[in-house]
């Protein structure tokens, strides 16, 4: 595997496990979308729900492809191995989580996000702001606006790394 696909499965370990246990599991997924939909005011909105219900749907196939022993915890180096499987299915088990989470950022469901409302969601699950707004600059090359394409372009290209001079993909989760 590439440094760069490495550095950027790391980063994903390190803000999935959200309660810093040093596994993933699903209390960390619960707390994730806990967060974020307070984070959008989108607790008790249908939107809200998809959003939830497609982190659970992220967290049940990776527990499929990653959990070997069936324990319910995933840890560095089986999130490691599994990612890659999960991600050449992107469209189908990946895809469906950042397409909620763009709808939930984009409160106006005008299919653009403005800075803010992209920087509330990344914080909410571990960037710091500083890093999603820089993020933010580099995806929309400063014009303001995230579409919900280019958004699906850059989160895509995170995980696939099939254009590493994408580097506004690869900063997608803040600084490597
Ligand atoms: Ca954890
Ligand atoms: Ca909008």
């Amino acid at each position: 595997m590439g440094a760069l696909l490495n550095q950027k499965y790391e980063k994903l370990f390190s803000l999935l496990d959200i309660n810093g246990d040093g596994v993933i599991a699903e209390d960390d997924f619960e707390l994730m979308a806990n967060r974020v939909l307070a984070a959008a005011n989108e607790e008790r909105t249908a939107k809200g729900q998809k959003y939830a219900d497609a982190m659970m749907n992220y967290w049940r196939a990776l527990r499929e492809t990653a959990d070997v022993d069936g324990d319910g915890r995933i840890d560095q180096e089986e999130f490691r191995q599994a990612l890659g499987r999960v991600s050449v299915n992107f469209d189908t088990l990946v895809g469906p989580l950042y397409q909620a989470g763009f709808q939930l950022a984009d409160r106006d469901d005008d299919g653009l996000v403005g800075k803010q409302e992209f920087v509330t969601v990344l914080a909410a699950i571990g960037v710091p702001a500083t890093e999603a707004g820089a993020t933010f600059d580099g995806l929309t090359e400063q014009s303001g606006q995230l579409s919900k394409e280019r958004f699906m372009t850059a989160s895509a290209q995170y995980y696939r790394n099939e254009d590493p001079a994408d580097n506004a993909s690869h900063l997608l989760f803040g600084a490597l």
